[in-house]
């Protein structure tokens, strides 16, 4: 029997999903797994060791146009459309369950694909649970409403359809977290999808698709395709049979995609990342403001759309906020996902490692302090291969530095200080992005202030980091458009249609009908 092996020896997953992740077939269109068409494959490398430790198959451009002619055919029979509510419902409620059921083989495969602790992974599936339940709950609960036209005898209604095909693509970070704020509404809307996973990290989204036909998804409702964007992105997204992309990943192929669609003028949802400031003031509660300015820049190291990697901090207090993240900075315990003992993984990627290293340069050269980090952390128990990055602080930053404007999606916190409350809003705000932002401060007026000023799409104020189901999550600026999650993120993959029905016909009386003595006079 094939398990997927890690370095340490421990099968990563469960025998039962083992058996079918490892063999494959990985590709899922119109019901039916399938390999390649060319027999194409991608090794899947475990970040904390950089070895191999699977293979998957990797789809061609025509398995991607086949898996949207599938969604569309599955679409236009109308079947999953016209399913009655509740029982859609009911599926999701089932993939919950079975989701449940598998989460410890799920999560093993989430931190070896990803590097991302175990315990991470675990509360990923717990918020993919949600999410799940969220939907199905909320889709039973109609958004239709009537329309007072002011006219007795008209019925005016507004109602919810789904919106017809979707792609939903999914960046590394988040994998099956992000890929299932995109699939339940689209299920419980009643669309018709292709979901493509990061090629980096497709592993759980393939055992999640496994867990959606057990709980009875029709063939042709769900299908997957995983590969680089570069070899099938353009047949999923330059395709005049998709009414709606999902994309969640980096600004460049947000914008592609973008123009990809135009011409089909489907609609697209882009949530992009961000740049997100976290601004203190002196009278905050400094242990929890340093605590959670740790915690919300070296989570994951730092590969987080809503990581605050800019600390804004107010002047008087600067050195005593930074020299104490120094200090826990140096003490974070950074290690393989699947070692209880750590609390942070590796990079993702050799890719994003060196984007690192990269940034580190540029800031050095730029003039900011490099206060601690840069680099490999100096211990010989990191697997060699790994990809290891401490984290890293910056201080004495401005605005003109790249390390300050550009999202570099890792462990580099930069420092800015700031005299007044204005100053600190406007640097809150000087950002292309707009995803998240934070606040401390114990001065109630100043804190809604400074939560309605902030152009992001959540102000955390003396917080960091949450979110739930049922809140709105997205973007101002080019952190995307759109929002996925609460009700905004269901209606995202609904058409609203107006339905006039006059109970009471009668002529609309503007053109004169000949012979009638009115129309004559
Ligand atoms: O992302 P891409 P990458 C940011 C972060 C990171 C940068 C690049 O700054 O360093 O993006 O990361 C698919 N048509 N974020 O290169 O390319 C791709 O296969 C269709 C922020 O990994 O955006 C993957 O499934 N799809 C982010 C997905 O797009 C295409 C999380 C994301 O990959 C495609 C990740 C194409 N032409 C990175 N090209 C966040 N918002 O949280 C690629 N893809």
């Amino acid at each position: 029997m094939t398990e997927i092996a890690t370095e340490t020896g421990t099968p990563a997953v469960g025998v039962e999903l083992s058996e079918r992740l490892t063999a494959g077939p990985h590709l899922y269109i119109d019901g039916r797994w399938q390999h390649s068409s060319d027999g194409g494959t991608r090794d899947l490398i475990n970040p904390a060791t950089g070895a191999v430790f699977t293979t998957v198959d990797e789809a061609t451009a025509d398995d991607a146009l086949a898996a949207v002619a599938a969604a569309r055919a599955a679409f236009d029979a109308g079947e999953w459309s016209a399913t009655p509510v509740a029982e859609r419902a009911a599926i999701l409620r089932r993939i919950a369950d079975l989701l449940v059921r598998d989460r410890e083989e799920l999560a093993r495969i989430e931190t070896v694909d990803t590097g991302k602790t175990l315990e991470e992974s675990k509360i990923d599936l717990a918020d993919v649970e949600s999410v799940l339940r969220y939907y199905a709950s909320l889709v039973e609960v109609s958004a239709d409403r009537l329309v007072d036209v002011g006219n007795p005898a008209v019925v005016s209604r507004i109602v919810h359809e789904p919106i017809g095909v979707c792609v939903l693509i999914a960046p590394w970070n988040y994998p099956l977290l992000q890929i299932s704020w995109k699939i339940a509404p689209a299920l419980a809307a009643g669309c018709t999808m292709v979901a493509k996973p990061s090629e980096v990290t497709p592993l759980s989204t393939i055992a999640f698709v496994h867990l959606c036909e057990e709980a009875g998804v029709p063939a042709g409702v769900l299908n997957l395709v995983q590969g680089a964007g570069s070899a099938i992105g353009d047949a999923l997204t330059d395709n005049p049979d998709v009414d709606l992309i999902s994309f969640t990943g980096g600004l460049t192929t947000g914008t592609r995609i973008a123009k990809a669609a135009a011409p089909h003028v489907s609609r697209v949802a882009l949530e992009l990342g961000g740049k997100n400031p976290h601004i203190v003031f002196a009278d905050a509660d400094l242990p929890a403001a340093i605590d959670q300015v740790l915690t919300g820049v070296f989570l994951h190291s730092g590969q987080v759309c809503s990581a605050g990697t800019r600390l804004i901090v107010e002047e008087s207090i600067a050195d005593e906020v930074v020299d104490a993240l120094i200090e826990r900075a140096g003490s974070i315990r950074m290690g393989d996902g699947l070692d209880p003992s750590s609390r942070t993984g590796p990079l993702v990627s050799e890719a994003q490692l060196t984007k690192m290293h990269e940034y580190v340069k540029l800031g050095v050269d730029e003039g900011a302090v490099l206060r601690t980090g840069g680099g490999r952390p100096d211990r010989d128990d990191l697997s060699p291969g790994g990809y290891w990055f401490a984290p890293t602080i910056f201080d004495r930053c401005d605005r003109s530095m790249r390390i300050v404007s550009d999202e570099t999606f890792g462990p580099i916190l930069t420092v800015e200080r700031f005299g007044t409350e204005s100053e600190a809003l406007a640097l809150g705000n000087d950002t292309e992005y707009g995803l998240a932002a934070g606040v401390w401060t114990s001065d109630d007026a100043r804190g809604e202030r400074l939560t309605r000023g902030l152009r992001h799409g959540t102000v955390w104020l003396n917080d960091f980091g949450y979110y739930t189901p049922a809140a709105e999550w997205g973007g101002f600026g080019k952190s995307g458009n759109g929002r996925e999650l609460g009700p905004t993120g269901l209606a995202e993959y609904q058409e609203a249609k107006h339905i006039w029905k006059n109970t009471s016909p009668a002529p609309a009386g503007w053109f004169p009908v000949p012979g009638d003595d009115d129309a004559t006079a």
